[in-house]
């Protein structure tokens, strides 16, 4: 709204202003400023950066002391689960409701967010304006951000062959994150740091490498897929696009329903609070200054775990597994036997469960959405509806799965593979790309805020067992 009053209010001005005085002149010009100024990610990072400062340290200063849960022995052995010890700002998860990022849930967003057509899916550029600022951006603003992105979308050649020199056979994550390391030469940051700048100044370079490897990252999983795919045919970027649909035509698929798709895709991937273990990793590797591109190569390497990321290549590859032994037809009762069998075989069944999450997770849901609507028919999509209703009371009936409903990976395997995109081995590079966008949005603020390197204290069995004996004889 103030975009567009402070718009024609500018254009008014502008028509008298040729023949008017010079301060008539001065103030189009403040107008033009301001004008930029709204449409400029940058300047509404620097306008809100102080007041958050204020913010953490009067948290500091007067709460500091306030105790925040117990911890127990079962969390310092398991997998810190429960234990609140990260600060991050943009995006919280609740155990039974899934995301909000900074305030808004999936379905919010993806009625606020501006699409590439009014009802069309949330455009990623978008959410990455909004987990920055916090604030719902106009389609105005959205539409300056895909342009800037693009103009910091170039790659130098010498990325390309450091992926060149791996076997075409590398695990297509393996070539994605050498593609990352090898875009660190160019890291604003490490400049900066070298030559020397105040801590208050961190954010600001840490602001450009985030944002040129969020802009750079499609180039080089497209050229990944490609290479490994595609006999090394590269498809060149189409600057008529805006981020997402441009991803899904480099990779070369240009259904309007797949760019749709795409950009859902990479705008609910982008974040899931701080501690799973990508957005944990980023952020740990970031507080010891590593620069982004180091702390996201770090990040896609604990993506590329299976109990994390590379879970949606695992559920795509068991659902084939599960058609090519008993076809697309199979009843329930056999996906039931299925299901045990790769239980008893020790495996677990992907796509289920998760370390926080307590209900269906909603990023399923709206894949689920998303299906019902462009894909009824598809017979896989049909045998994950299935599964909906086989697996969670088998997960239940094991006793021990905290929860038994589906998570984001059982969905989006089915909806690629009916656009085309059937390599399962490569969805976690989309999985990556997304990521980048809420890792390093929080990157951004981890150094605004300045916050200090991560130092957990660790402990040995031995130090547990007396500090339990000791407590027990008080
Ligand atoms: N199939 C079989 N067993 C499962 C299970 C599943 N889908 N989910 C949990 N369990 C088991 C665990 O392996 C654990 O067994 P043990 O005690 O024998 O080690 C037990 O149930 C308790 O686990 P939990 O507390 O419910 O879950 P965790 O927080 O330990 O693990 C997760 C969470 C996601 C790793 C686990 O649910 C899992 O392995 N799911 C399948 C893989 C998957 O879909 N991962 C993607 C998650 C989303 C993402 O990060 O992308």
């Amino acid at each position: 709204m103030v975009f567009f009053r402070s718009v024609s209010l500018l254009s008014k001005l502008r028509s008298h202003a040729t023949q008017q005085s010079s301060s008539l002149r001065n103030s189009v010009r403040w107008l033009q400023i301001q004008t930029s100024s709204d449409l400029d990610l940058h300047s509404q990072l620097k306008e809100l950066i102080p007041e958050q400062q204020e913010r953490l340290k009067k948290l500091k200063s007067e709460h500091g002391k306030v105790q925040l849960g117990n911890i127990t022995v079962d969390m310092v052995i398991g997998g810190m689960r429960g234990m609140t010890g990260l600060l991050w700002e943009t995006s919280l998860l609740d155990p039974d409701e899934g995301i909000r990022f900074r305030g808004l849930s999936i379905p919010e967003c993806q009625k606020l967010l501006p699409g590439a057509k009014p009802d069309g899916e949330p455009l990623p550029e978008g959410l990455l304006w909004l987990l920055l600022t916090g604030k719902v951006p106009s389609k105005e603003q959205v539409d300056a951000l895909s342009k800037e992105l693009r103009t910091r979308a170039t790659v130098p050649d010498y990325v390309y062959k450091a992926i060149d020199a791996l076997p075409v056979t590398a695990h297509p994550m393996t070539q994605f994150t050498s593609g990352v390391m090898a875009l660190q030469v160019q890291s604003e940051f490490q400049k900066a740091y070298e030559k020397g700048i105040p801590k208050a100044r961190y954010w600001e370079p840490t602001y450009e490498d985030s944002l040129n490897l969020i802009a750079r990252l499609p180039l080089v999983a497209s050229y990944v897929y490609r290479r490994i795919y595609k006999d090394g045919k590269v498809i060149p970027s189409d600057d008529s696009l805006d981020y997402g649909a441009n991803f899904s035509q480099l990779l070369g698929f240009n259904d309007p329903k797949m760019l749709e798709l795409m950009r859902l895709y990479v705008t609910i991937h982008t974040d899931h609070e701080g501690g799973n273990v990508s957005a944990h990793t980023g952020h740990l590797v970031a507080s010891a200054l590593s620069d982004p591109y180091l702390s996201f190569a770090a990040a896609l390497n604990g993506l590329a775990g299976p109990l994390h990321g590379l879970a949606n290549q695992e559920v795509l590859l068991w659902i084939k597994s599960v058609v090519a032994e008993f076809g697309e037809n199979i009843t329930k009762d056999q996906l039931k036997d299925f299901v045990w069998k790769t239980l008893n075989n020790g495996k677990v069944v992907p796509g289920f469960g998760h370390g926080v999450l307590r209900k269906t997770d909603p990023r399923y849901t709206c894949q689920r959405e998303f299906a019902l609507k462009h894909l009824p028919d598809d017979p896989l999509f049909q045998l994950v509806s299935n599964l909906y209703e086989v697996v969670p009371p088998i997960l239940t009936e094991l006793g021990k799965v905290k929860n038994p409903w589906p998570n984001v990976d059982a969905h989006s395997g089915v909806l690629l593979n009916h656009f085309g995109l059937t390599e399962a081995r490569y969805y976690t590079v989309l999985f990556g790309v997304s990521r980048s966008i809420g890792i390093c949005s929080q990157l951004i603020w981890d150094r605004a805020l300045g916050l200090p390197l991560e130092r957990p204290k660790s402990v040995t069995m031995e130090w547990l067992e007396n500090y339990c004996k000791k407590a027990a004889s008080s």
